[in-house]
This record gives structure tokens, C-alpha cells and sequence, in this order.
């Protein structure tokens, strides 16, 4: 018997009823009496010393009301700010700006328009500086130091390494085909239709702070203020209302929440920040920026040996990514990917530059994409130039599913996994032979097509407190449940969604264990005042986290239902068994009660002794990561006279376990494939030598539209986690994790009679037709 809205269903989203209305409540919608508006004064200069910040035409505007300088945080100690990495980063400055775009004053204004005339009037004199962009040139000998407030007089962060560095070059020394590439990943950013902001109104009375924040992490923000500020935790509330996009970027603090908080306090009125576009794309936390070398060995049959990886991470003038505090390179060592290397090393080396701050941001599950491209790209790489079929050699070398659980060659246990089965499905679905004999033909005419393959594995669900933390918080999540006396439903969580549909696929866990339907179940998120704690959405841990945790607090208030049961129906509660949702007596079918009859003996007709009520928390602190995977075939034809690369076909097949909804998670593969086709063939920020953004406007930060985005054809394998209480994976981030590098791979595959082995994405026409001219094709 199923329940409504139970597990496997695809029920419409609960929370869309509002959406398609216009009736969403985002940060902006938040209107408060009194309040005023803030704007940013931001610096032209990549690299400058800060001579003088003149006001006083700016307090002339009519409407201004204050102008906030570094030097007047600095009263208050909030000039800096510490970083989730152990850094400090400026709110305002005093002395240097450090990237353009850089926040320099802050205008409050009681309107938005009289704020940004207000930013128009500051005078701000500069003396530019020398500017370092490239992470190579930042680690010369002469390179400027760019930190001088650091111990350290060096750009060079910190060192990283995982694995056995001797082992694994010896090894590589004794294979007897060895590759080695240079892949670089560049820069690139967020650009959630949303951008960042909040209001934040420090009661002046009861001293109380509340913010409306655009938060992927509510509790850690409330935390953190609470430590960096000085107030009483229980006199801060974090509001992370309808958030719409979050993908990564949503989960640093950026200056302006802290100015705005500082404004409240020094006007004694709620402001309001809003971020415009160009301001999004040019100074929040960036994704990726990763040179890194790899190189693998193999025999001579294509067995894989060894796998040595070295990176230099660019990570702008501080270092602010969004990490578990114990990996400055996030989950980067999943590198091993699909297969078992005998030996493997990584070993990764922040650098400070002139550039804006942050790190992992973008659908990256900590820098997972970074690793799950690099391996498919070098694995390909490998295949070219073994003369091997790179599907062969894939499923020559995959771990095999009775190897699970696997212990990787950097230490992770892989739960479960059955990547043979993805592949061999993801080759039927495309028709891999005939297309490659299509290619042959099509070779023989001179023409180029190409099909590339990524069989990645992920590493979500951080994670287990052992290991996962961040600034020593540890990484569970949680579910508050209560049930009604009539039986209807409210659970609040830890976490937060920003378009993931947790209202929906949290009630839908939560049918399935206590027998309600989903419509009866109200789910609620993001208010610190009434959530439990948990450490938020982001690296697609919600399902794995704070899921479990429905699934637990909705076990324990059956432990306690189950003796009301008992009692209603006169027998022991040994005697119950929970079948087809409900209690019923063993062998006794027809003699059952609901939950919702429990519910309301729950506060009228209880046994003798027991408590009333019937409700339940759970604070889950998951064993282990959970380990989803998949296979992506793309098929390409590239235009020999421009360069334009077309995708033809594209074939995604996930697992990440049990699937809660089929149409969330397809919705949340499509979104994430089209991230993943952006990634590999459109965005890109970058620098010129003055340290100025290109790309920092829509006109040439290039999203895809519906034009370019190819059709996607998804299909799933499943096979659970088996230590998630209903087995499922997280799933959020995979397909912009594995994405990029069957494109790649497929217009690899197409260049290969020229012998090209590597362009850096994105894959523009330029660059493909410049290969093409330069081989003289
Ligand atoms: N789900 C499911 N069955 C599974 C796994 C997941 O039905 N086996 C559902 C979940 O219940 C949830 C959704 O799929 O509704 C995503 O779940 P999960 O993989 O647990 O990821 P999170 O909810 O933690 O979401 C975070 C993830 C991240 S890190 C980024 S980045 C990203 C992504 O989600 N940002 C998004 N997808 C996004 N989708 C939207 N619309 N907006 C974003 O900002
Ligand atoms: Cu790294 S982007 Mo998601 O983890 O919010």
C-alpha cells in the first residue's frame, strides 16, 4: 500500500505553488517601516594604496544620510573579518584595495537611488600598485608581497598533500606508458538569477539583531556573527527566506552583509543591501582556478598503475573558500575516481593574487569537479595514446561493484557503486558502436565527430564528525518533528533549500516512514529562531544529512507511537507490527490504527505514565560520505571552417541511490548538465595584466540560453547507500561535477587525428579553429 507522496513518487513541488504565483518572499520583498538602503563605493584599481576617502560631497547628496569607511569599522573591530579558512579578509579597507571591485565606503541612504548618487560622490584617491594576477609569477622570488599583514612574507598560502609521493613515483617510473597534461580550469562564477543580499535591523530596545540574508547556511552565519561580533547568539536571528539560486555562492559572508549589520546599528533603522549584477559577477566568491599537472601510468594492455597530481590553486588576495576546515583543497583527493590505483599522490599549493577571494563555489561538492574532470580528462588522455578504445579501458580498470565498500588509493571508503552497469547502460542508450563507426566513415571524408565519455564518482553528505567540520563546528544535520493532534504534520530542518525543493522531498521521506501524506506535512527551513541547528545546504548533503535525520526523528516518534498503539488496540506492543504504514496486530490484519489515530490518542487517550505529545528531534551525524556516480556519453561534430563545436547527442546515467522524487532529481540533472555544458564551452573570468575582470557583464560572461543547451537524455541505475536509513546519495552537484569532461573529451576525440590533446575550457570556436589552423586541417 503506498502513502501519498511517498518515497519514489514524482508529486509536483509543494513550494512551486507559491513560485509560479509571484508570491515567493525573497530578500528583497522584505519591506520594513523606516528602513534605508546601503550601496557600495568599489575600487576601479586591481592593486592600490588608498591615499584619502573625501565624504563630504557625499553627505551632501540629498537623501545620504552616512558614508562607512575601514576606519570606522575599525573602532568597533570589524574592519577585518576572519575567513572559513583561517584567514582574514577586509570588510573595508584602510590602507589597500586588493582586486577591483573591491568594497571601499558604504553609502546609507533612505533610498536606493539616493544611496548609489550618494557612491557617485565619494572621492576616493588612489596610488595604483603593481598588480599580480598570474599564481606562477606570485610565487617568484621578486613578486610583490602581497600580504605584508601575514607572518609569512609570501604569496604561498599553504602546502597540501595526500598519498604516497615516493610510491607513486617509483611506480610511475617502473609503467610502461606514462601521460602527463596541463589542464587548467579557469575562473569562473555563479549567476543564481538571484543575487546576493539582506536587510538587517538591530532592534535598538531589545538589542535583538535580525538579518534576512541570502544564506545557504543560516545557523553557521548566526554562529559566526555571534563569535565575530560579540553578541549573544540568542539575541542574533538569521532569516534565509525563498532564496533563488544558490549554487555556492551563497554560502560565504560577503562584506555587505557585515556593513549592513553595521549600518543598522550606527542609524538605528533596518538596511537593506541588494547586490546589483555586474557587482555579483565581479566580486563574489569564485569557483575553480585550478593549474594543475596530472599525469597516470599504465601497462602496456591498458591496466592503470599510479596517478601523480600537482595544482596551484589561485585563490585571490585571501584565502576564503568555503572548505571543511581540515582540507584546504576540499575533497580534491576523490581524484582516484572510478578505479583502483595501486598509488596515487596529489598535492595542491594556495597563492595568493589580486583578484576577489572565495573558492569551490559553483555546483562543485568541494572541489570535486575539479577532481572528477581532471581524472576523465587524463584517462582519455591515456586511452589516445594506448590506441585504445577509452570505453575499454575504462571498464578494463573500474573498481567492480563486489569490490564495495572500496578503500581508495587517498584513503576515502567509497560506499557503493556499480559503475560497469552505468557505462554499459549510458553505451546502449547512445548506440556507442554504431557511432563509432558512423566516426570512422566519417573520418575517412575528413570530417569531425567525436564522442567522449566521463564516468565519474562523487563524494557528498559531509559529513562524518570525525573527520568533517567547519571552524570546528561539526558537520551533522537535523530534524524537529512534530505531529498534530489530528495528525497533520510540521518538521523543521537544518538546512535550507535555494530551489532544491526540500519542502517537498523531506515531507515525501517523511510519509513514507509514519504513513501520512506528504500533503499533510508542512516542512520549514532557514529561521534560526524556530529551525534546529544544522550547518546548511551546499556540497548536496542536505539528503544525506539532514534526509537521514527525517527518517530518524520520524523512527523514534514510531517507537513512541507504537505504545499508544498498543494501548488503543489492548495489546503488548510486542504484539504490533508496522506494515503497509500503520500498526497492525501480527497475523491480525484487519486490527490496525494509524498514525493519525496515534496522533490524537497522543494528547486524549494515553497509557497510564506515558508523556503526552508526539514529537521528535534528530541530530544525524552521518557514518560515512556517500559515494554517487555516473556515466556521461557526448557525441560532438565540429565545424572545420569556424571551430563551432555542436553537441550532438548527450546520454546521462546518475545512481545516487534511492530517488525520493524522479522528476526533482531529473530537474536537478538537467540544471546541473547545463551548468556543466556553460562550464566546458562558455564562462570563464579572467584578468588582464592590470588585473581588470573580463567577463564581468552579461555581455561577455556568456550563460547558455535555451538556443545553445543541448537536449539532455537522463536515465538512472540504482543501488543505495548502505548506511543511509533509505539508502539514498546525494545528487545535487553530479552532473555539473561530470559534465565537462565527457564534452571535452568528445571534442578531444574529434581533434585526435591532429594529435591535440588538450584544450582548456571553455571550448570556444577560437580556440578549436586556431588548433585546426595550426595543424593545417
Ligand atoms: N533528491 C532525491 N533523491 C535522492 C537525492 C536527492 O529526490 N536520492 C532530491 C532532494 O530531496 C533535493 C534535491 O534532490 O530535493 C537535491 O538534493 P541533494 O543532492 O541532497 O542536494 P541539496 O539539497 O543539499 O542541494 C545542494 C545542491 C548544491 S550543493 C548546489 S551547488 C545546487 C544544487 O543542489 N544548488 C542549486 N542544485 C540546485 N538547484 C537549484 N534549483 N538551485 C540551487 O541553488
Ligand atoms: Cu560547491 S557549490 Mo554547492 O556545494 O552549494
Amino acid at each position: 500500500m503506498t502513502v501519498q507522496g511517498g518515497i519514489g513518487q514524482s508529486i509536483k513541488r509543494k513550494e512551486d505553488a507559491r513560485f509560479i504565483r509571484g508570491k515567493g518572499t525573497y530578500v528583497d520583498d522584505v519591506k520594513l517601516p523606516g528602513m534605508l538602503y546601503l550601496d557600495i563605493v568599489r575600487s576601479p584599481y586591481a592593486h592600490a594604496y588608498i591615499r584619502n576617502i573625501n565624504i563630504e560631497k557625499a553627505l551632501k547628496v540629498p537623501g545620504v544620510l552616512a558614508v562607512i569607511r575601514g576606519k570606522d569599522l575599525e573602532a568597533a573591530n570589524l574592519a577585518w573579518m576572519p575567513t572559513l579558512m583561517s584567514d582574514r579578509q577586509m570588510v573595508l579597507p584602510i590602507e589597500r584595495v586588493m582586486y577591483q571591485a573591491q568594497e571601499v565606503a558604504a553609502v546609507v541612504a533612505d533610498s536606493r537611488y539616493a544611496a548609489a548618487d550618494g557612491v557617485a560622490a565619494v572621492e576616493v584617491d588612489y596610488e595604483p600598485l603593481p598588480v599580480v594576477v598570474d599564481p606562477r609569477k606570485a610565487l617568484e622570488p621578486d613578486a610583490p608581497i602581497l600580504r605584508p599583514d601575514r607572518e609569512k612574507k609570501t604569496n604561498h598560502i599553504w602546502h597540501w598533500e595526500v598519498g604516497d609521493r615516493k610510491g607513486t613515483e617509483e611506480l610511475l617510473r617502473k609503467s610502461e606508458v606514462v601521460v602527463k597534461e596541463n589542464i587548467y580550469i579557469p575562473r569562473i562564477l555563479v549567476s543564481s538569477i538571484e543575487t546576493c543580499g539582506c536587510v538587517a535591523d538591530l532592534d535598538p530596545v531589545s538589542g535583538k539583531l535580525t538579518v534576512w540574508m541570502t544564506t545557504q547556511a543560516p545557523h553557521a552565519i548566526r554562529t559566526v556573527f555571534a563569535l565575530v561580533a560579540g553578541l549573544p547568539e540568542h539575541k542574533i536571528r538569521i532569516i534565509s527566506p525563498d532564496i533563488g539560486g544558490g549554487f555556492g555562492g551563497k554560502v560565504p559572508v560577503y562584506p555587505g552583509y557585515v556593513i549592513a549589520v553595521v549600518a543598522s546599528l550606527k542609524t538605528g533603522h533596518p538596511v537593506k543591501w541588494i547586490e546589483d549584477r555586474s557587482e555579483n559577477l565581479q566580486a563574489d566568491s569564485f569557483a575553480r582556478d585550478y593549474h594543475i599537472t596530472a599525469e597516470i601510468g599504465a601497462t602496456k594492455d591498458g591496466k592503470l598503475t599510479a596517478l601523480l597530481v600537482k595544482t596551484i590553486a589561485d585563490h585571490g588576495y585571501t584565502d576564503a573558500a568555503a572548505n571543511p576546515s581540515k582540507f584546504p583543497a576540499g575533497l580534491f583527493h576523490i581524484i582516484t575516481g572510478s578505479y583502483p590505483f595501486a598509488k596515487a599522490f596529489v598535492e595542491v599549493d594556495g597563492v595568493y593574487t589580486n583578484k576577489p577571494p572565495g573558492g569551490i563555489a559553483y555546483r562543485c561538492s568541494f572541489r570535486v569537479t575539479e577532481a572528477a574532470y581532471t581524472i576523465e580528462r587524463i584517462v582519455d588522455i591515456l586511452a589516445q595514446k594506448l590506441g585504445m578504445d577509452p570505453a575499454e579501458l575504462r571498464l578494463r580498470n573500474f573498481i567492480r561493484p563486489e569490490e564495495f565498500p572500496f578503500k581508495s588509493a587517498l584513503g576515502w571508503t567509497y560506499d557503493s557503486g556499480n559503475y560497469h552497469g552505468a557505462l554499459r547502460k549510458a553505451m546502449d542508450m547512445i548506440g556507442y558502436d554504431e557511432l563509432r563507426k558512423e566516426q570512422e566513415e566519417k573520418r575517412k571524408r575528413g570530417e569531425l565527430m567525436g564522442i567522449g565519455i566521463s564516468s565519474f564518482t562523487e563524494i557528498v553528505g559531509a559529513g562524518p564528525s570525525h573527520t568533517f567540520d567547519i571552524l570546528g563546528l561539526k558537520m551533522f544535520d537535523s530534524c524537529e518533528l512534530r505531529i498534530h493532534p489530528t495528525g497533520k504534520v510540521i518538521a523543521r530542518f537544518g538546512t535550507k533549500s535555494q530551489g532544491q525543493g526540500h519542502e517537498t522531498t523531506y515531507a515525501q521521506i517523511l510519509a513514507e516512514e509514519l504513513g501520512i501524506p506528504a500533503d499533510d506535512i508542512a516542512v520549514e527551513e532557514g529561521d534560526t529562531d524556530t529551525a534546529p541547528y544544522g550547518l546548511g545546504t551546499y556540497a548536496s548533503r542536505s539528503t544525506p544529512t539532514a534526509g537521514a535525520a527525517a527518517s530518524m526523528a520520524a523512527r523514534k516518534v514510531r517507537d513512541k507511537a507504537r505504545g499508544i498503539a498498543a494501548h488503543l488496540l489492548e495489546v503488548s506492543p510486542d504484539d504490533l507490527e508496522w506494515k503497509d504504514h500503520k500498526f497492525q496486530v501480527k497475523g491480525v490484519p484487519g486490527k490496525a490504527k494509524t498514525m493519525q489515530e496515534v496522533a490524537f490518542a497522543a494528547y486524549t487517550n494515553l497509557p497510564p505514565g506515558m508523556e503526552p505529545g508526539l514529537e521528535a528531534v534528530s541530530y544525524y551525524d552521518p557514518p560515512n560520505m556517500t559515494y554517487p556516480f555516473g556515466s556521461y556519453i557526448c557525441a560532438v561534430d565540429i565545424d572545420k571552417e569556424t571551430g563551432v563545436v555542436k553537441v550532438r547527442r548527450f546520454v546521462a546515467v546518475d545512481d545516487c541511490g534511492t530517488i525520493i522524487n524522479p522528476m526533482i532529481v531529473e530537474g536537478q540533472i538537467h540544471g546541473g548538465l547545463t551548468m556543466g555544458f556553460a562550464a566546458a564551452m562558455l564562462e570563464e573570468i579572467s584578468y588582464d595584466e592590470n588585473g581588470n575582470a573580463w567577463g564581468g557583464t552579461f555581455m561577455d560572461y556568456l550563460l547558455p540560453t535555451a538556443v545553445e543547451t543541448p537536449k539532455w537524455e537522463t536515465a538512472k541505475t540504482t543501488t543505495p547507500s548502505p548506511h543511509h536509513p533509505i539508502g539514498a546519495k546525494g545528487v545535487g552537484e553530479s552532473a555539473t561535477v561530470g559534465a565537462p569532461a565527457a564534452i571535452v573529451n568528445a571534442v578531444m576525440d574529434a581533434l585526435s587525428p591532429y594529435g591535440v590533446t588538450n584544450i582548456d575550457i571553455p571550448i570556444t570556436p577560437w580556440k578549436v579553429w586556431k588548433v585546426l589552423h595550426e595543424k593545417g586541417a
